[in-house]
């Protein structure tokens, strides 16, 4: 980790241009740590990176702190030539999207992560699969270098940290709650987090609730099933966590499948367990992710994709 680091350190010394992105429709691990590295970059470099996403931000996030460094890469010069640019949190080079060219032309490219990466985009890779947030290896690199940070910058690790445990759910080491606590004691306040964070459109909570009250439920109630037609679709924000949510909170469901309808014969998977690991599940769809949260996107009708994902949990 010193050794990276320092390479890291170096590189980032040495650009005088600097692009930041995470992946494709971010979620809060993946917005928040882009945005942390920018401002521990302007601070420690007297640097402001450029930060970039594709798809859509759920507005759940909208009250983060410096939300609007981060731009759509449509507003972005494509073409210019940085000295650097760093990949956060984006698992396959399939989920970088449309800031790619920005990858495609830096002189440098770093890449930091904790998903288990099956091709590499940078030349200098800081990954920790074992950790459960991009924002948890940041906060290492941050302390390893002794850089300086300020309040926006704890306050952006604890939210990514926040959201990819699913509010601590999924940790699964104490080191990173020993980092939650080092940052309450300088300052994070986590019931001022969490009511950002309950910042959703009223249209896309009455949108969830409705899909969470179809939902249907197979093996003896063991795995539900919600579906969110084309229609609702375009009220959902994010991933659709109140349904997650809401049917992982019933007695007996220990495998919740929620398939989004995103296009016509394009639907969108997300898989949570409450117990057994269904990363398999979700690898056996093309897709991937986390023992106990993952997804994938398959093309076939939403009749088809729901008799498969049913007929996967078989024997789970
Ligand atoms: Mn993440």
């Amino acid at each position: 980790m010193k050794e990276l680091v320092k390479n890291f350190v170096e590189k980032i010394k040495n650009a005088k241009t600097i692009a930041i992105m995470g992946h494709k429709n971010p979620d809060g691990d993946s917005l928040c740590s882009v945005v942390a590295l920018a401002r521990l970059i302007e601070l420690n470099f007297g640097v402001r990176p450029v930060c970039v996403y594709d798809g859509n931000v759920p507005e759940y996030l909208d009250e983060m702190p410096l939300r609007s460094w981060i731009k759509y890469y449509e507003r972005v010069d494509l073409s210019q030539v940085f000295d650097l640019a760093i990949v956060l949190d984006y698992g396959t080079p399939k989920h970088i999207g449309g800031p790619q060219p920005i990858v495609d032309n830096a002189k440098f490219v770093a890449e930091i992560d904790h998903h288990k990466n099956d091709v590499h985009v940078g030349q200098l890779c800081i990954n920790d699969d074992g950790v459960i947030a991009t924002g948890q290896v940041l906060y290492e690199i941050m302390k390893t270098a002794q850089w300086k940070y300020d309040i926006d910058v704890l306050d952006l690790i604890a939210v990514a940290i926040i959201t990819d445990t699913g509010y601590f759910k999924f940790v699964k080491s104490g080191r990173v709650m020993q980092i939650m606590g080092e940052m309450v004691d300088e300052g994070v306040c986590l019931r001022t987090l969490f009511e950002k964070l309950r910042n959703k459109p009223r249209k896309a909570v009455l949108a969830e609730a409705g899909v969470a009250s179809r939902a249907e439920f197979f093996y003896k109630g063991r795995l539900a099933v919600a579906i969110v037609s084309h229609a609702d679709y375009k009220y959902l924000d994010g991933r659709g966590d109140t349904v997650l949510n809401l049917l992982g909170s019933i007695k007996g469901v220990e495998y919740i499948a929620l398939l989004k309808e995103q296009k016509d014969s394009q639907i969108g998977i997300s898989l949570r367990s409450r117990g057994k690991t269904i990363n398999h599940i979700a690898e056996a769809l093309g897709g991937g992710g986390h023992d106990m949260a993952a997804g994938a996107v398959v093309y076939d009708t939403l009749e088809n994709v729901k008799e498969r994902v049913i007929e996967l949990f078989k024997g789970e």
